[in-house]
Parts: C-alpha cells; sequence; structure tokens
C-alpha cells in the first residue's frame, strides 16, 4: 500500500483505522473521504480529505486518479439494525455502493478491503466454532449485502484479478467514535453508560453469546489482511477473525469487578435480538490465523480495563 483512499472515514473504524493507516503510510499518502465531511474534524482533518458518497463512481474514480491510490478501504454500511429500518437504502450503500468501488479497482487496478461481518451468517449457520466455509443465509438486509459482498470480491479476484480482501469482522468496541445503528452496539454503551451513571438497560437477553472485538485489534486486522502476502492466501474475502465471545451477563460481570455499583436490567428490543439470534456465537478464525498469521492481542478483561480508564479520564469522572 503506497496509496490509500478510505471510504466512511468518519464512522467508528474509519476514524481510527484513518490514523493507524497515516502512522504507518505517512500523513499525505492516506485520504479520508466521507458522505458527511463536516464529521471530518480534528486530527481525521490533518491530513487529505474529500467527500465521497460511496454510491458516486463518476467522483471516486476522479479522486482515484487524482491522488493515484493503489487501495481503496470501503467502510460505507449502515450498520443491522438501521439496516432493518432502510432496506433499500442499506442495498444502495451496502452492495450497489461496493459494486462501484470494485469496478473502479478494476478499471485503476487498485486493491480493495472489504468489512464483511458476523453479520453476513444467518439461523442455518452452525453457531458454535462457526467455520470459514459454511452455510451463510443471513436473512437480514445487511447480511443480504455482506454475503453478497463477499462473493463479489471472489468473483472480482478471480475473473478480472482485483486485489480483494477482507474479514468478517465481530462486534467492534472502541471509546473513539460511536457506532450507529449496529446489533452489537450495546457492548459499546455499557461501558460508557457504567462510567456516567453507573445503570444500563441491556437491549439483549442474558445467554445472548456473540463475538466481540476491541478496536485496536479490528484496526491490526484490517491493515494485516491487506499487507499479507498473496501466496499464502487460498481463501481473500470474508476471513472470520475472532478475539472474544460474551453475552451480557459475561460483560456486567466485567464491569462489575472495576465499578461494584453497576446496575443492568434488561429491556429487550425485539429486532435487535432477532438479529443476534440469527448470529454465531463464536466463530472459528483457524484459516485467518494460518494464512495470514491473525492473532488478537485483546481479551475482555484488558478491554474492560482500558475502557474504563479512558472514559473515566475523557469524563473527568
Ligand atoms: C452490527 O451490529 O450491525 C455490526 C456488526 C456486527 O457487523 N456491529
Amino acid at each position: 500500500m503506497k496509496n490509500v483512499l478510505v471510504i466512511g472515514c468518519a464512522g467508528q473504524i474509519g476514524s481510527e483505522l484513518v490514523l493507524e493507516l497515516r502512522r504507518r503510510y505517512g500523513v499525505n499518502n492516506v485520504i479520508g473521504t466521507d458522505i458527511a465531511p463536516e464529521k471530518i474534524k480534528g486530527i481525521l482533518a490533518e491530513g487529505p480529505t474529500e467527500a465521497l458518497d460511496v454510491r458516486d463512481r463518476a467522483t471516486l474514480t476522479e479522486l482515484v486518479k487524482k491522488y493515484k491510490i493503489d487501495t481503496i478501504y470501503n467502510l460505507a454500511a449502515l450498520l443491522s439494525a438501521v439496516a432493518e429500518a432502510k432496506p433499500q437504502l442499506a442495498w444502495e450503500i451496502g452492495l450497489m455502493g461496493h459494486y462501484g468501488v470494485l469496478e473502479t479497482a478494476r478499471e485503476q487496478k487498485c486493491a480493495v478491503f472489504f468489512p464483511s461481518s458476523i453479520g453476513s451468517f444467518g439461523l442455518t449457520t452452525p453457531h458454535k466454532n462457526t467455520p470459514q466455509d459454511t452455510i451463510q443465509r443471513p436473512n437480514t438486509m445487511y447480511g443480504v449485502t455482506k454475503v453478497s459482498a463477499e462473493l463479489l470480491g471472489d468473483y472480482y479476484n478471480k475473473k478480472f484479478g482485483v486485489d480483494s480482501r477482507g474479514v468478517r469482522f465481530p462486534g467492534i468496541i472502541s471509546n473513539v467514535t460511536l457506532p450507529g445503528g449496529g446489533t452489537t452496539d450495546y457492548a459499546v454503551e455499557i461501558y460508557y453508560k457504567a462510567v456516567e451513571t453507573g445503570k444500563f438497560v441491556c437491549p439483549l437477553k442474558a445467554g445472548t453469546f456473540l463475538d466481540m472485538m476491541y478496536m485496536p485489534d479490528a484496526i491490526k486486522a484490517a491493515i494485516e489482511i491487506m499487507e499479507a502476502d498473496p501466496a499464502k492466501l487460498k481463501h481473500h474475502n470474508g476471513f472470520n477473525i475472532s478475539s472474544m465471545s460474551f453475552d451480557p451477563e459475561i460483560i456486567k460481570n466485567a464491569i462489575q469487578k472495576r465499578i461494584p455499583e453497576f446496575e443492568m436490567v434488561y429491556d429487550v428490543e425485539p429486532i435487535k435480538q432477532a438479529i443476534a439470534d440469527s448470529w454465531p456465537d463464536r466463530m472459528d478464525d483457524s484459516c485467518a490465523r494460518e494464512e495470514w498469521g491473525w492473532k488478537p492481542s485483546w481479551d475482555l478483561d484488558s478491554m474492560t480495563d482500558d475502557m474504563i480508564n479512558t472514559i473515566r479520564k475523557r469524563m473527568n469522572k
């Protein structure tokens, strides 16, 4: 990667990925773009930035030529719960937008990173130790766009030689930019509420196990997969990556070890619960480990210490 363009740079992952890419490849070699350029602020705005709607292929191609881009990270998407409320828009952005990215990549000879998700699986997928290659019959629009984009990436790789790669992200927990409209967002909100008010209303039932990951590991995965030796890759798009799996009770207990007065009650949101019930409890990520050396660095305890300390400092609590 020499010149990188990130689509969706003001979002939860983009806002941290751009900074790490700039640390590694140089500030001026990483172009942050977003559909809402007014959200590109602070340290993110210290390097090159542009307004870009992923559906606007003409502007994307213009920017790729202008900055001599060789790698595109396409992070534009509506998260799972919002996508159920706006399925047509989710399709336009999540799948048609990505089709445009792959077409631009084919013409301009760029590599492409695509963030798939645990959402690409469905009720008929084996939920425990979900294999790399298995049944993917998602019943959400988010999942339909994710599995379609994985397949499209594989197709463009085989048919046109586009170097399209990607991972299936678990729920991502971070303390810089809040996620918006995901099913796993509760695992971020719980930390903010624990520090702010000491109380949290959980939208998912006890016993709902999901894969989760701390942001530094997610960023590491997004960069390492693109830097991996192509000769060693048997898969390209949609690598399972896993680091921890927990249910609401387990994360509550981890917080109570540090904040004993923390209280949690349940008020289950049926749409989110149905989505979570269709997703794996824990993925088997042995292909990512074998093919490109994936290894997470954070677990629930180290992440909980870091989340609470960081949020406390920021809130002066
Ligand atoms: C969501 O909950 O929609 C996302 C995801 C797991 O892809 N965080």
